[in-house]
Formats: C-alpha cells, structure tokens, sequence
C-alpha cells in the first residue's frame, strides 16, 4: 500500500471537514490556530506534499525558491488567492486551487448588510445603546440615508458582484450600474437588473452606493485611490468585501475625515487584522473582521471544495478549481 499523501492545515477547519482530511490523508494540524510565519511556511513546502493555506498565510515569490520542494499543490482555502504568489508557484511546478462559487451568496449577505448598516448607523445605534448614552426617540436623532431605489455602482461583476446586484435590485429596488474589465452581455446584465458602464470613474460618478467586488493584488491595488474617491458623489458610501488593497487605505481615511464622502463598510483591510487608529475612531464606518464567508454551512462547504481538489489531484486527476 502506497503511503498517504503528507498535508498541512494550517489553520484549524469546521470539525466536519478535518475529519474527512484526516480519514483520506496524513494530516498535520496548526493546533495553535495562529498564522504561520515566512519560515513556517518555507518549511512546509519541503516537507508535505500538499499545504492548504488560508488568507492568513503570505506566500509571496521568494518561499518558492532555494530548491528542496516537496509540496505539489496548494489547496487554498478561499476563493481570493493573491496572498500566493501563484506565478512563482506555478513555476516552481505547484498546483494551485481556489474554492469558488460556494461562499458567493454569504459575501454577497455581508456586503448588503454592510450597506444596511452604513447607511442606517446601525453601528453607531448598537454602540449608543450598550453604552446607555441613548436619551430617547426625537424626530432627528441618527438620521441616516434611505437605501431603497438609490443606485449601486458595482466594481468586478464575477459571481458575488452579480449576487449583490441581484440581491440590491430585487430586494431594495436599486438601479444597478458596474464596472466590469470584460464586457458582460447585456442581456446577462439585465437578468440583475444591471447596466455595464464604460469606466471605473463613470460607476463612481452615478451611484450613491458602491460595493467593490474585484479581487485584490495586482492592477487592482488601490483601484480606489484619493482621485476616484473624490469622484464619487459627497453623499455616497463605499463598501468592501473584497481586498484591503483594493483601496488605498490612508485615502480612504481622509476622504471620511473631510467628508469627501458620506461612509463605508469595510470587511476587509490592507494590513489585516491591523486596522488603523484613524479608521477606528470613525463614527461613519462599520469595520468587520473579514466575515464575508463566515457561516457553518459555507465554510464547510469552502473546506469540502479544497478536500475534493486535493483528492482529484492525488488521484492524478485535474483538480476542478485549479487556478495555477
Ligand atoms: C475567506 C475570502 O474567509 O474566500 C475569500 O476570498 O475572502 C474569505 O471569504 C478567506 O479567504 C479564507 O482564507
């Protein structure tokens, strides 16, 4: 009997999924469930033969190089990949995967729900509450913004970007305009009430909302900078459940500073978990902590996509979500 194939987790996983990982290979758990540093990860990849990474774990091009790799795939866990280098994996002959599709409606849920809470301080309302500071119902207290019939300015129209405009359009009677780098049909456009515009900067200038929902690293680093911030509307919101770097971050924190615009709602950040001090002190911005595919149900899902990639790939099959 041929050995099992070597694996790392490098966090720890919905239970349902670890046993599963554990039953079909030689797995090695991060008990400690802490993000593993440069070293740790070095040294993974010479010494399993599969290490299935999260968002937590930076691989950038230099862990792959100085020979001795014995890994030959990467199972991330997650649809976003750009804490891998995948150029420079692929090069050193390592598969990549990604888990597509499964955590598309529960980011598209938090995004709304960011929107929901920017819009209607419902932050600031809890945070008012719990400290006992509310003094009672008055016709102008924490006056927020009305959601329903506003136009939503999408950025990436992939799958959690058609999610939220179909959720915003049906849902909230929102007029649904994206950016997208393709053209998209505009038939398949309609199906989400959605029109494509030609330009970031012409989606910036039209919507009162915009949810960014391209993925991050790249030509997409600080996609939204101080320019096309102040392209967009005083009154408006941005919200983000993609990449921290998609937005400049300092930008971002001056122009809710000075009111260039109206707030956010941010699940993700440039230097996670770091959120800065300036951000922190902001009434108009709801901060998450990257939740967007934070439910049972969709995580192990998430987990059950990486476990039938890895199994496809031992079994010398073509691992369904390859991306490198
Ligand atoms: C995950 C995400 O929680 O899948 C993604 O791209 O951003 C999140 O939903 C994270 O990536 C887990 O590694």
């Amino acid at each position: 009997m041929t050995a099992k194939p070597r694996i790392l987790i490098t966090r720890r996983w919905p239970q349902a999924v670890e046993r599963v990982l554990a039953e079909r290979f030689d797995t090695v758990l991060n008990e400690e469930d802490r993000p593993l540093d440069r070293s740790a990860l070095a040294d993974a990849l010479r010494n399993f033969d599969a290490v299935l990474p999260t968002v937590s774990d930076r691989l950038p091009a230099d862990v792959f190089t100085g020979g001795g790799l014995r890994t030959r795939i990467l199972g991330n866990f997650g649809v976003g990949y750009n804490h891998i280098d995948a150029g420079a994996a692929k090069e050193a002959g390592i598969v990549v995967t990604n888990t597509p599709g499964v955590l598309t409606d529960c980011t598209a849920d938090l995004a709304v729900s960011l929107l929901l809470a920017a819009a209607r301080r419902t932050g600031e309302g809890e945070r008012q509450v719990r400290a006992g500071a509310w003094d009672g119902w008055r016709p102008t207290h924490m006056i927020g913004t009305k959601v329903t019939g506003k136009t939503l300015g999408i950025i990436g129209f992939g799958r959690i970007g058609k999610a939220m405009a179909k959720r915003c359009h049906f849902g909230f009677d929102m007029d649904i305009v994206f950016y997208n780098r393709s053209r998209v049909a505009p038939e398949e456009a309609a199906r989400f009430g959605a029109r494509q515009l030609d330009t970031v900067e012409d989606v910036l200038r039209a919507a009162d909302f915009v949810s960014l929902h391209c993925p991050g690293g790249g030509e997409n680093r600080h996609l939204i900078n101080a320019a096309r911030l102040a392209a967009m509307k005083p009154a408006a919101y941005l919200i983000n459940t993609s990449r921290g770097d998609v937005v400049d971050e300092a930008a971002l924190i001056a122009a809710l500073e000075k009111g260039v615009i109206r707030g956010a709602g941010l699940d993700v950040y440039e230097a996670e978990p770091d959120v800065p001090t300036r951000l922190r002190a902001l009434e108009n911005v709801v901060l998450l902590p990257h939740l967007g595919s934070a439910t049972e149900e969709t995580r192990t899902a998430m987990g059950m996509k990486v476990v039938d990639n890895i199994t496809a790939f031992f079994a010398g099959l073509q691992p369904p979500d390859r991306v490198a």
